[in-house]
């Protein structure tokens, strides 16, 4: 499948951000402005895992002599960190290739510019020439957005590491002393923070698009930290006790789901974005306060069986864009508009880390099922394509491919297939874009090791 979807990409858009598979060219998406290749950066510790060599080389020589950030182009902050700067450290880590490194870090310096605001919380959009950044049109009064902002901290701990230079993890940790002095509705954190006010826009709350994976680097930074970030931990355990207590429910037949809360009220949608949380509830689940390690793998496990119902209810077998769970429905999606699949990864990263952590055979059974229905409903011609909704009898197609399909759907399939010491999770933390950065040794526990 991994080299189906890259042999297209380079036969009809090598060097574009993305491939468009019926069509035969390529995508631009304005996430990245005019910077360009994302489908290869995203693609490259994939190609390194599946031991791809001559792709990762070919791969390699592109980003030596074509990745260039000398452009004017107006880019999301959260999607270049994650896919560039995720992308290059994590290729960086497992080939030790210099060329990746410096690359990083160019891009972080180019980032800097976004935390140029009173608050120091980042704008979602920079002038990657200008320096001038500004947020999306349609956030709630001119705000910042949670799983945005929120979703540096592990690449910037990194680039701060491999750079020498303490500023990246300075503008990390300010966001988060800003998160730790607001006050917290409901011990709730809403999607929106204004950067100018430093208080926060509307009281909604998400688990799925727009909070997630803020969420989810609460606990890979204490997990990151090998376990010495403390605050951290009870930022991530605190925030899921009361996601617990007032998003999540169960349905009448018994399936439970992660609701959305908007100032109170709840909506009864989960979205397909959502399922990444079975896996983090199974991952945060040893470290979880006295007593409530089996409650949280149950948890996930929980939510994987949901995310799988959404699957299964499905004509393709492949899950919505979000279900509900309200007029007389379970699990399905009732909203034309909430019916695609677009290749995301959430619910097989979820049965990654299930596997993982309990080797219940169920998980690799439901992750065939996905494959099967990826090559049956997906794969064309020119490469996997999306699908424009999931209960019709015949496939109507997206025509894009996502980088993130190469990055991290493939990526977590794969997984789920190989033996636990591909990667294992104690030594490897995964971005949210599936790219791998290796727990940070401290000082402190150096020492303790070289005195014993
Ligand atoms: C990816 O870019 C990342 O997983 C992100 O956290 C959420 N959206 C996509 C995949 O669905």
């Amino acid at each position: 499948m991994m080299k189906h979807a890259w042999n297209n990409y380079k036969r009809y858009a090598w060097g574009l951000n993305e491939l468009k598979p019926i069509s035969k060219e390529g995508h631009s998406s304005s996430l990245f402005g005019s910077i360009k290749g994302a489908t290869i950066v995203d693609a490259l510790d994939t190609l390194f895992i599946m031991e791809m060599k001559d792709e990762f080389e070919e791969a390699k020589s592109w980003v030596e002599e074509n990745l260039d950030f000398n452009v004017n182009a107006e880019v999301s902050v959260f999607e270049v960190n994650i896919r560039f700067v995720g992308g290059l450290l994590s290729a960086y880590y497992l080939s030790g290739e210099e060329i990746f490194r410096k690359k990083a870090v160019e891009l972080g310096v180019k980032l800097l510019p976004a935390f140029h605001t009173p608050s120091g919380i980042p704008w979602a959009l920079l002038n990657i020439k200008s320096g001038i950044g500004r947020n999306w049109p349609w956030a709630s009064g001119g705000s910042s957005i949670l799983a945005e902002f929120g979703t540096l901290h592990l690449e910037f701990l990194h680039l701060s590491h491999l750079s020498g230079n303490p500023i990246f993890a300075e503008k990390v940790m300010n966001i988060r002393t800003v998160l730790n002095n607001l006050e917290k509705p409901q011990g709730l954190y809403p999607n929106y923070l204004n950067p100018s006010s430093g208080q926060w826009g509307q009281y909604h709350v998400s688990v799925g698009g727009l909070g997630d994976s803020f969420y989810e680097y609460l606990l890979k930074a204490w997990l990151m930290s090998d376990k010495t970030d403390l605050e951290a931990k009870k930022m991530y355990f605190d925030a899921v006790q009361a996601i617990e207590t007032h998003l999540i429910r169960k349905s009448s037949t018994g399936l439970t789901y992660i609701a959305e809360w908007k100032g109170g009220l709840l909506e009864h949608k989960m979205g397909h974005l959502t399922c990444f949380a079975g896996g983090m509830f199974a991952l945060g689940a040893d470290d979880a306060p006295a007593g409530l390690t089996q409650h949280y793998l149950q948890l996930g496990a929980e939510i994987a069986r949901t995310c799988y119902e959404s699957y299964n209810r499905t004509y393709m077998k492949l899950g919505p864009e979000a279900f509900r769970f309200d007029g007389g429905v379970e699990a399905i999606a009732t909203r034309q508009n909430e019916k695609y699949y677009i290749l995301r990864p959430e619910v097989v990263e979820t049965y990654m880390y299930m596997w993982r952590l309990t080797h219940d055979p169920k998980y690799r059974k439901w992750a065939w099922e996905a494959v099967e229905a990826l090559e049956n409903h997906c794969q064309v011609n020119g490469g996997y394509s999306g699908l424009r909704d999931v209960y019709l009898r015949h496939e109507s197609y997206d025509d894009v491919q996502q980088s993130f399909f190469l990055a991290e759907t493939l990526k977590y399939l794969y997984l789920i297939f190989s033996d636990d010491d591909l990667l294992p999770l104690e030594h490897w933390i995964f971005n949210t874009e599936a790219h791998l950065l290796p727990v940070l040794c401290t000082n402190k526990k150096e020492v303790e090791v070289n005195e014993k």
